[in-house]
Formats: structure tokens, C-alpha cells, sequence
């Protein structure tokens, strides 16, 4: 076993008793009510699943195992090479173990995936049979369904597996699964954008660095963007579509290629992991309505209200939990602030954060009116190179693998069973508010 699978294994063994106990003894303590708008409104604060990886807070933004961002981006090994940002192995190992790693213990991540990073050739053939102007998000969704092949878990269930030793193959898989995403997500950019030219991986390379180096970037900055990103992006607790998803799916024992496959389908929606896109895309088209150059402030709050008023979302504002600004959009400024300084884009990002939040206030429904993750991660992009916004999804996809796949090896490390939540008809709502006034005109 690899050190990190025998820690793994000591903690779910405790966690997974606790938790039995926890049912046993306490398990009609009631955690909240549940109200007929939050039952139409898309289950708004209902707490209704666990997930040990990460927690948000409305008005803090997201914690991992207790660490913020900021204490994350301090704490957080870096790469021996004078790195500056966090590598995305520790942000799994404390994730999965609920500990901060050591160098030694990331570089043992590091060995650990690129020992099992060969991508099958049939998934390249299954990418290469789709016309090249799929959408990477479509691509990357069929790359995985097409590496379930691989399964372990799935072929050791179907020789008939003990319940015990679930967690350990869907720990195999979802190691297997995040080694080799990088490599598939760069072929891909590479198949639509680069002429097929594609790039091998370097095994001196941190898994980060390692992907940038293969979507064809050298050189240190996007080396450290690609670590900071794929650890800010990393996991946003449970209920979020693409958490949830894969939690769902990996309910019913689904394999976690299947799982994450699902979750991905939902990182593609536009109010979700496609906003990254969207957000690029608006600017783009504020930016050429202009004739280029920086647009004032005026002209950026009359294309708010614009977008506004044709019945669209503003892209990167707004968000189903969180109150105040994103965290994960203040660290990426403060990468813009540290390391570019100066950059047309970034600059429009920040000038619609003093613009618009007052403007979709003003609407007087939108619950939060700031920025969140999604806001600020393509400008950076852009001004290191990556222009093809349509990919973005695709990067926030490879991130999103490391927080809902160590949540799936805790699903089945904990026995979490299959989910199956009860529904309700308008009529028998209905029915029940009737009741309800009945009950209090007594
Ligand atoms: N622009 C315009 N209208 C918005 C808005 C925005 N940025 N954010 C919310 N609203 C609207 C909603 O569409 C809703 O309108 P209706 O009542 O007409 O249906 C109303 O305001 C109330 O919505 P809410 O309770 O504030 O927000 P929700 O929890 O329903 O939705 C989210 C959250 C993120 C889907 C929404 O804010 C949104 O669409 N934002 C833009 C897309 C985006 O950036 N998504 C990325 C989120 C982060 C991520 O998952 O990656």
C-alpha cells in the first residue's frame, strides 16, 4: 500500500465507527427545518449530505479541512524549484487524510501520479472519432466514459466484491482518474487548437506544471498560475452541481469514472463551471462593441444593464451560498496584483467589480451581487497566452477531480448509502399549506 492509502485507511477506519454511532445514538437530533420554498427553490440552505473534504461559509467563502484560502496559499507546500503557490497534491493529501502534508509526503503524491498517468490509446481514438469543433467540456466527458474501461473497481464488483474493501478500489480509480486527467485535458487542447501537435509528459514535472508544460506553456508563469488554480478550484463542500453530482451517482456504486463523468456534465452548465467561459466571452464582446481599448465605467454599467435587461445572467457575479466576495476571486486578484501588475483584461475585471455590484443590487433579487470564482480566472489566462475561452471549463474540470473524487473514496470508505431523497406533487404541497393555516386558526 502507499503511505497515503495507509493513512487513508486509519482515519476512515475511526471516522466510519464515529459515524455509525453518531446514527445510533443521535440520530433523530433534527438539523433544521425544511420550508415549501426551499423544496421549489432548488433545496437553498437545506442541509441534506456530508462531506468531510471542504465547508462554505456564506460570508468567509470556502474552508478546506479548516484552512482558508489565504492560509492555504501560506501553508500549503510549494514546488522545491522556488515556487511561490500552493501544489494541488497538497490540497488532495489534506483533503483525503484531513492533514497538512509535508514536502516529503506531496513528492510522494507527485511519484505516485506519474507512475500511474498512461493514458489507454483507445481514449485517444474515442477523442480523435468526434469532429474537432466538440466542445472540450464534451470531449473531456467522453475521454472519461471511454477510460472506464479501466475500472478496477468496477470489474472487482462485478467478480463480487465485499463491502469493505469498496473504498480502496475507488481510491485506485479516482488515483488512476486524476494522474491521467491532465494528459487528456491537454490533448485535447491541443487536437482543437494546436493542429494535433501534441506534447508528451515531462516526469521531472509537478502534476501542475507537469499540465501546463503539455497544453504547450514553458516557462515559470503559467506554471504557477496552473498551481493555483487547480487548487482554488478544487472542491466548494457538497452540495454544488458537480459535487453533487458525482456524490449521487456514486451512490447507487456507479464507479468513480462514471460518477465523475456525471459531475463533469454539470461543471459544462453555463450558471455553473461554464460561467468561466461566459465571462470571457462578455468582456470579449464589451471590449469589440467598443472598438477595443479600455471601456469607462459608464460604458461598463450600460452593459450590465444591458445584459440585464435582454433577460441574461451577468457571468461571475452571484452565487446560490456564498454572501460576500469570493475568496477564490481575491486570491486570484492578488495573483493579478502580485505577479502581472498590468493587464488590459484584469483591469476590465476589476473596473466591473466596482461597477456592477451596486447595479445587481439595485435589481433587488439578487441575493449576492459579487464576484465569485469564475469573475476573474480567464482574464489571467488570456493574458498568459491561453485564449480559447471555450477550454476553461476543461481546467476548472481537472481541479474539481482531486476535492469530489477524495469525497467519493470517503462515500465508500463510510458505507454513505444509495441517495435517494423523497419528492413531493404541488398538490400535495398544496394540501399541506392547508393544513398548515388550518392547524394555526385553531
Ligand atoms: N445576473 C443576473 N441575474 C442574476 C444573477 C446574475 N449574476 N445572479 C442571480 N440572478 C438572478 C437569478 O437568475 C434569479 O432570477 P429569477 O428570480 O428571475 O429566476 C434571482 O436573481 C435570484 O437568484 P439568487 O437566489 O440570487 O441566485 P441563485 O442561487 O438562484 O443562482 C447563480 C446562483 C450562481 C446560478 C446565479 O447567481 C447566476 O446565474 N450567476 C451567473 C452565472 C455564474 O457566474 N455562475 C457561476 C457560479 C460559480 C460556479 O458554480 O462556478
Amino acid at each position: 500500500m502507499d503511505s497515503l492509502k495507509d493513512k487513508f485507511k486509519a482515519k476512515a477506519d475511526i471516522l466510519a465507527t464515529e459515524i455509525k454511532d453518531i446514527i445510533k445514538n443521535n440520530g433523530d437530533v433534527k438539523l433544521g427545518e425544511i420550508t415549501v420554498a426551499q423544496v421549489y427553490q432548488g433545496m437553498r440552505g437545506m442541509t441534506g449530505m456530508v462531506t468531510e473534504t471542504s465547508r462554505l461559509d456564506p460570508e468567509e467563502g470556502i474552508r478546506f479541512r479548516g484552512y482558508s484560502i489565504p492560509e492555504l496559499r501560506k501553508m500549503l507546500p510549494k514546488a522545491v524549484d522556488g515556487g511561490t503557490e500552493p501544489l494541488p497534491e497538497g490540497i488532495f493529501y489534506l483533503m483525503l487524510v484531513g492533514e497538512m502534508p509535508t514536502q516529503e509526503e506531496i513528492s510522494g503524491i507527485t511519484n505516485e501520479w506519474l507512475k500511474r498517468n498512461n493514458v489507454p490509446k483507445h481514449v485517444f481514438d474515442v477523442i480523435e472519432s468526434l469532429p474537432v469543433d466538440t466542445h472540450p467540456m464534451t470531449q473531456f466527458v467522453t475521454a472519461i466514459m471511454a477510460m472506464q474501461t479501466e475500472s478496477v473497481f468496477a470489474k472487482a464488483y462485478a467478480k463480487g466484491m465485499n463491502k469493505k474493501q469498496y473504498w480502496d478500489y475507488a481510491y485506485e480509480d479516482s488515483m488512476n482518474l486524476i494522474a491521467r486527467l491532465p494528459r487528456i485535458a491537454a490533448y485535447i487542447y491541443r487536437r482543437k487548437y494546436k493542429n494535433g501537435n501534441h506534447i508528451e509528459p515531462d516526469h521531472k514535472l509537478d502534476w501542475a506544471a507537469n499540465f501546463a508544460h503539455m497544453l504547450g506553456f514553458e516557462g515559470n508563469d503559467m506554471k504557477r498560475l496552473m498551481r493555483l488554480y487547480l487548487t482554488i478550484h478544487a472542491d466548494h463542500e457538497g452540495g454544488n452541481v458537480s459535487a453533487h453530482t458525482t456524490h449521487l451517482v456514486g451512490s447507487a456504486l456507479s464507479d468513480p469514472y462514471l460518477a465523475f463523468a456525471a459531475g463533469m456534465n454539470g461543471l459544462a452548465g453555463p450558471l455553473h463551471g461554464l460561467a468561466n467561459q461566459e465571462v470571457l466571452a462578455w468582456i470579449m464582446e464589451l471590449k469589440e462593441s467598443l472598438g477595443g481599448g479600455l471601456p469607462t465605467k459608464e460604458q461598463i454599467a450600460e452593459y450590465i444593464k444591458k445584459t440585464l435587461t435582454d433577460g441574461k445572467v451577468v457571468p461571475g457575479y452571484g452565487h446560490a451560498v456564498l454572501r460576500k466576495t469570493d475568496p477564490r476571486f481575491t486570491a486570484q486578484q492578488d495573483f493579478y496584483k502580485t505577479y502581472i501588475k498590468h493587464d488590459d483584461i484584469c483591469e476590465i475585471v476589476q473596473m466591473i467589480y466596482e461597477v456592477a455590484p451596486p447595479i445587481l443590487e439595485s435589481t433587488g433579487k439578487i441575493k449576492n451581487p459579487w464576484p465569485n470564482v469564475d469573475a476573474h480566472s480567464g482574464a489571467l489566462l488570456v493574458h498568459y497566452g491561453m485564449h480559447e475561452h471555450d477550454f476553461y471549463t476543461v481546467l476548472f474540470g481537472v481541479s474539481r477531480a482531486l476535492g469530489v473524487l477524495a469525497s467519493l473514496i470517503w462515500d465508500r470508505a463510510t458505507g454513505s448509502p444509495i441517495e435517494r431523497p423523497g419528492s413531493l406533487t404541488t398538490e400535495n404541497i398544496k394540501a399541506k399549506i392547508k393544513a398548515a393555516q388550518k392547524e394555526t386558526a385553531k
